[in-house]
C-alpha cells in the first residue's frame, strides 16, 4: 500500500497531539504540526519524491528529525516514535482524541486536572458534573461531551451503512458457500438502507438439515455467540456488530423478510389494517383462521391487503401506507437516472487522481458530465487554491476537457463559505465557472441565527449554484452544526439555487428527512460523491438510496437532467 502525503500529515498530527498531552514543549509540537500541513498542501506525493532520491531536509518546516519520521512512513508504513508514545501514555488517553470536540489541549487538561485517563473515567467525570468547573468547558461543553459519549460509547452505538455493507458482503458470501443454502438475504435497518445499522437480521432457506449454523458459529470472524438454535443463532462479531442468522421456511420466506426488515412502526400499522380485515399476520405468513393466505413473496402479503408493492427505503411510516392506498408512491428514483456528478476533488487540492483520471472514471460510469471542484485557499488542511493557483487549475481543467472525448468536465470550485458569509475567491473568478458549489468548512460553532445568516448571505450571490453537505454532520463524528435548512431551502428555491445531498457514507447530508422537507418544500437537490480519488465515485449508491428514503423522485434531482438542461437549470 502506498503512503499518500494525507496519510503522512495524518500521524505527524497525532504525534503532535500525544506530545502536547504528554507535556512536550510547544515549539516541537507545533514544528510536527506545521510539518504535517505542509505535507498535506505539498502537490507532490513524498513517497515518489523520495524515490526520485530528493532530500526532504530542503522542504520548508522540515528538519533532518522530521525527514527521518517520513522517510520511515514512506518505507514501513509505521512510526515508532508514535508507538512507543501510545504505549508509555497510561490506557486509553489517545481515545479521548476521538470524542467529537475533545483535543489534545483538553485531553491534557482533563487527564491533569481530574486523572481522566480512557473513555470510561470521562463518562464518570461527565455524569458528576466534574467538567464545568474546568477553564475552557463550562456546563454547555458538558452537555455536549455528554450527548457525543452516548453515541461514542453507549448502546446507541450504531455502524455506518458502508461498514456495515462491507461486513455483510463477507459474511453472505461466506455463509453461502454451505451445502444446501437457498437464499440469503440482509432485512433490517440494512435493506431500508438506512445511514447505520444498529444490528444485521439475516434470513435464510436451506434445505432441511443444511449446516448453515454450524458455518455461521464458525466463522473467523465471530468474537463472542450470544445463542445458538437451528431456526436462530446471535454472534457479535469482532468488530462489535451484532449479527442474527434466521432459517426461515419457503412458504414464509416473504411473511419473515417483509417482519424483519420492519421498520417495526410499519409493521405494527400493517397488522391494524390486516386485523382490520380479518387475517392475522407475522414472521410466518397471513393467516385467516389456521389457513396461511398468503406470505411465500412480500409483493403477495402487500397485494391480499389491498397495497401495491412498497420499497423498503420507503418503510417507515411515515405515510407510506396511507400513499399506496391513494396510488400516490413516488417512483423513487434509481442511480441509472444520474447523469453527472456535481463534486469532485482532484490533487490540485486534496484529492489523490488528476483531473484527467477522474473525468475517465465518471466516463467509464456513463456520465455526460463531471464538475472540477477543488478546494479554496480558506481550507488549508485540504491544501485549499488561492486566486492565482485557481486560474492556472480553470485552465488545466479546460485543457482537458478540450482533451477529453464523451464527457464535458465542469470548471467549477468548492468554495469556502467564510465566517461573515462571503466567499473565498473573487467574482471575477467565479463568473469563469460552469458551476459554483460552497461549504461551511470553518465556524461550526456559531449560534442558529448567526449560521442562517451566512449561509443565506452565500446563496444571495448571484454565481453560486449549490450549497454543498447542508448540516456538516460527520455521522458517529461530528454533530450538525446549528442551522435553519428550512430558511435555507426557501431562500434557495427563491433564488435559483440548490442544496446538495452529499453521497459521502460518512457524511448523507441531507438526512433523509430533509430530502423529503425540500420535496415538499418544490426545492430540487444534487446528489454528489465529493470524491476524493476515483472509487469514490461509487459512493453514489449511498446517494441515491438516501434519496429514496426521503422519497425522491428523478424529477426531483437536477443531476439526472442531460447537460443542456442542466445548464439552464443552474441559471438564476
Ligand atoms: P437497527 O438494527 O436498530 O438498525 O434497526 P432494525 O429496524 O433493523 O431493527 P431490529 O434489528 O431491532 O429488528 C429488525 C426488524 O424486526 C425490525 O425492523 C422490525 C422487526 N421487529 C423487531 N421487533 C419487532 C416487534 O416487536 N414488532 C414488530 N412488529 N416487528 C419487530
Ligand atoms: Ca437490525
Ligand atoms: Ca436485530
Ligand atoms: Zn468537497
Amino acid at each position: 500500500m502506498p503512503v499518500h502525503n494525507s496519510d503522512i500529515a495524518e500521524k505527524l498530527n497525532h504525534l503532535a497531539d500525544l506530545l502536547e498531552i504528554e507535556g512536550q514543549n510547544a515549539f516541537r509540537v507545533r514544528a510536527y504540526q506545521n510539518a504535517a500541513r505542509m505535507i498535506a498542501e505539498l502537490p507532490k506525493d513524498l513517497a515518489a519524491l523520495l524515490s526520485e532520491g530528493a532530500d526532504l531536509d530542503e522542504l520548508p518546516g522540515i528538519g533532518p528529525s522530521i525527514a527521518e519520521k517520513v522517510k520511515e512512513l514512506v518505507n514501513t508504513g509505521h512510526l515508532n516514535a508514535l508507538e512507543t508514545l501510545e504505549s508509555k501514555l497510561p490506557g486509553h488517553l489517545a481515545d479521548l482524541l476521538e470524542v467529537p470536540n475533545l483535543g489534545a489541549k483538553r485531553v491534557k487538561l482533563l487527564h491533569e486536572t481530574l486523572g481522566i485517563n480512557n473513555l470510561d473515567d470521562l463518562n464518570r467525570a461527565v455524569k458528576a458534573h466534574q467538567l464545568r468547573k474546568l477553564p475552557g468547558f463550562g456546563p454547555k461543553m458538558e452537555e455536549k461531551l455528554a450527548l457525543a459519549l452516548t453515541k461514542f460509547t453507549g448502546e446507541e452505538r450504531r455502524l455506518r451503512l458502508d461498514v456495515a455493507e462491507k461486513t455483510a458482503d463477507a459474511l453472505t458470501t461466506y455463509l453461502k458457500e454451505t451445502p444446501g443454502v437457498n437464499e440469503i438475504v440482509v432485512a433490517g435497518s440494512y435493506r431500508r438502507r438506512k445511514e447505520t445499522v444498529g444490528d444485521l437480521d439475516i434470513l435464510v432457506t436451506c434445505r432441511p438439515n443444511s449446516p448453515v449454523m454450524e458455518q455461521f458459529i464458525h466463522y473467523d470472524q465471530v468474537q463472542q455467540i450470544v445463542m445458538q438454535g437451528p431456526t436462530r443463532t446471535t454472534v457479535i462479531l469482532k468488530n462489535g456488530l451484532q449479527v442474527d442468522v434466521r432459517v426461515v421456511p419457503q412458504k414464509s420466506y416473504g411473511a419473515a423478510l417483509l417482519y424483519f426488515t420492519g421498520s417495526k412502526p410499519h409493521n405494527i400499522a400493517l397488522r391494524t389494517t390486516a386485523t382490520r380485515q380479518g387475517y392475522k399476520i407475522n414472521e410466518y405468513g397471513v393467516f385467516q383462521g389456521e389457513t396461511q393466505v398468503a406470505g411465500k413473496t412480500e409483493a403477495d402479503i402487500y397485494q391480499l391487503l389491498g397495497y401495491p408493492y412498497i420499497e423498503p427505503e420507503l418503510r417507515e411510516n411515515r405515510g407510506e401506507l396511507e400513499a399506496a392506498l391513494q396510488d400516490r408512491l413516488p417512483r423513487l428514483i434509481t442511480q441509472d437516472c444520474i447523469q453527472g456528478d456535481l463534486h469532485a476533488h482532484t490533487k490540485a487540492s486534496d484529492g489523490r487522481n488528476t483531473i484527467e483520471e477522474m473525468a475517465q472514471a465518471a466516463l467509464a460510469k456513463g456520465y455526460e458530465y463531471l464538475a472540477i471542484t477543488d478546494h479554496t485557499q480558506h481550507t488549508r488542511v485540504a491544501n485549499g487554491l488561492d486566486e492565482k493557483r485557481y486560474r492556472k487549475h480553470l485552465a488545466d481543467i479546460e485543457r482537458v476537457n478540450d482533451r477529453m472525448k464523451g464527457i464535458t468536465i465542469l470548471k467549477s470550485a468548492e468554495v469556502d463559505i467564510l465566517e461573515d458569509g462571503s466567499l473565498d475567491l473573487p467574482d471575477a473568478i467565479l463568473k469563469q465557472m460552469d458551476v459554483v458549489i460552497c461549504s461551511v468548512h470553518s465556524h461550526f460553532n456559531l449560534s442558529n441565527a448567526k449560521q442562517t445568516d451566512r449561509v443565506l448571505r452565500a446563496l444571495d450571490h448571484p454565481c453560486v449554484n449549490i450549497f454543498c453537505h447542508p448540516t456538516g454532520r460527520l455521522l458517529n463524528k461530528r454533530e450538525p452544526y446549528d442551522i435553519d435548512l428550512e430558511k435555507i431551502m426557501r431562500r434557495a428555491l427563491q433564488n435559483g439555487c440548490y442544496l446538495e445531498l452529499n453521497a459521502q457514507p460518512a457524511r448523507l447530508d441531507l438526512a433523509d428527512t430533509f430530502c423529503r422537507m425540500a420535496k415538499d418544500l418544490g426545492l430540487k437537490l444534487v446528489i454528489s460523491t465529493d470524491a476524493h480519488k476515483v472509487s469514490d465515485l461509487d459512493y453514489m449508491r449511498f446517494g441515491i438510496a438516501q434519496a429514496r428514503r426521503g422519497w425522491l423522485e428523478a424529477s426531483n434531482v437536477i443531476n439526472t437532467r442531460p447537460l443542456k438542461e442542466f445548464r439552464k437549470l443552474l441559471k438564476r
